[in-house]
């Protein structure tokens, strides 16, 4: 393990330990071991791209500048913050996308015992990152800034995961109203903002920066949370559950997904009429036809192809940034994610 990833690791167990000791559970000790297993089932288990980010775009911007302890720290909790917010929505989404598993195990709402407790876990863990910020940037100039920051990075996930789910409403299905915009819609406000722009946005008020000032960073960020849901979308059917931790639902979930916007754009009349007649179906033999069609119009192909467009244009956009240290930041996190088979 690198020595930062070690010691962001670290900063987990401290933010616990200072969480579990919280007065709320004083009363009995079942609560608070409650939330220490919920905390380690659906915290730290992740990839951690999220989280490393903020040291990584942090440091980045001090260009070379060795960082003290406390700057290590500060980033870490911020890193951790991030990592809780994903945790809060995964353990919901797993709920309204009644998916199986995560991140290799089963999904904390099917673990025995949990079920719909996990509504009230993923409102706790919410509350636990204004607890974290609280904790450790009270005193700091740009608190005010970051409460802002989560508080609308969180409106604008909600809102897109809103748009996802009503699309696939029962009664109103109707492939006809899925397209590309909708899709780029439904992406840009359900992971681009929470995913990519808050991890750099944190590390940009930790170094002082005004984010008003960096709108053209923001638009690079949110055009890579693109590319990574779009990612996410291909990896739902043709990725393997063993490798990306889940079982894919999107087919079953009549979820307006890059693949099948544009296995519509590619379809004669007839592959429309079976879309039409398996598409959002909960049995397997419908999402086998679906599987079908998506390999006869080479999607694996196209998803190449737009894989290859998207970052040459995403390095074209980073080198037209005035600043080195921006560009650095921006291809460090484009490099962790291109040609992710996770
Ligand atoms: C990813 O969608 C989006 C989220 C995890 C945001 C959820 C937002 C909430 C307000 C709960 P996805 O369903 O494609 O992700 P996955 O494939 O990982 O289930
Ligand atoms: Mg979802
Ligand atoms: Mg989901
Ligand atoms: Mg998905």
């Amino acid at each position: 393990m690198s020595e930062i990833r070690a010691k962001f690791v670290e900063v987990y167990s401290f933010l616990k330990s200072e969480i579990l000791n919280d007065p709320a559970f004083e009363y009995t000790d079942d609560s608070r071991q409650w939330v220490e297993r919920m905390l380690d089932y659906n915290v730290p288990g992740g990839k951690l791209n999220r989280g490393l980010s903020v040291i990584d775009s942090y440091k980045l911007l001090k260009e070379g500048q060795e960082l003290s302890e406390e700057e290590i720290f500060l980033a870490s909790a911020l890193g951790w913050c991030i990592e809780w917010l994903q945790a809060y929505f995964l353990v919901l989404d797993d709920i309204m996308d009644n998916s199986v598993t995560r991140r290799g195990q089963p999904c904390w709402f099917r673990v025995p015992k949990v079920g719909l407790i996990a509504v009230n876990d993923g409102i706790i863990l919410r509350n636990h990152i204004s607890r974290i910020l609280k904790n450790h940037f009270k005193g700091k100039t740009y608190y005010v800034d970051l409460l802002d920051l989560f508080n609308e990075v969180e409106f604008q996930t909600a809102s897109g995961q809103m748009i996802d789910l009503i699309t696939t409403l029962e009664g109103e299905k109707d492939l006809l109203k899925y397209s590309l915009p909708l899709h780029h819609r439904i992406v840009q406000y359900k992971t681009a903002y929470y995913s990519f722009y808050l991890p750099v946005a944190c590390a940009l008020l930790m170094a002082g920066e005004n984010l008003d000032k960096h709108l053209d960073v923001k638009n690079i960020l949110i055009e890579m949370g693109t590319y990574f849901q779009v990612q996410d979308d291909y990896l739902d059917c043709f990725g393997h559950p063993d490798v990306i931790g889940k079982v894919g639902t999107d087919i079953e979930d009549f979820k307006c997904s890059w693949l099948v916007v544009k296995a519509l754009e590619r379809s004669t009349e007839e592959q429309k009429k079976l879309l039409n007649e398996n598409y959002g179906k909960p049995d397997e033999a419908s999402v086998k036809k679906v599987k079908e069609l998506y390999k006869v119009l080479d999607l694996e192909g196209v998803f190449a192809e737009y894989e290859n467009n998207s970052y040459q244009k995403l390095i074209k956009s980073i080198e037209a940034h005035p600043s080195k240290a921006v560009q650095a930041v921006l291809k460090s996190f484009l490099a962790k994610i291109y040609k992710r088979q996770k």
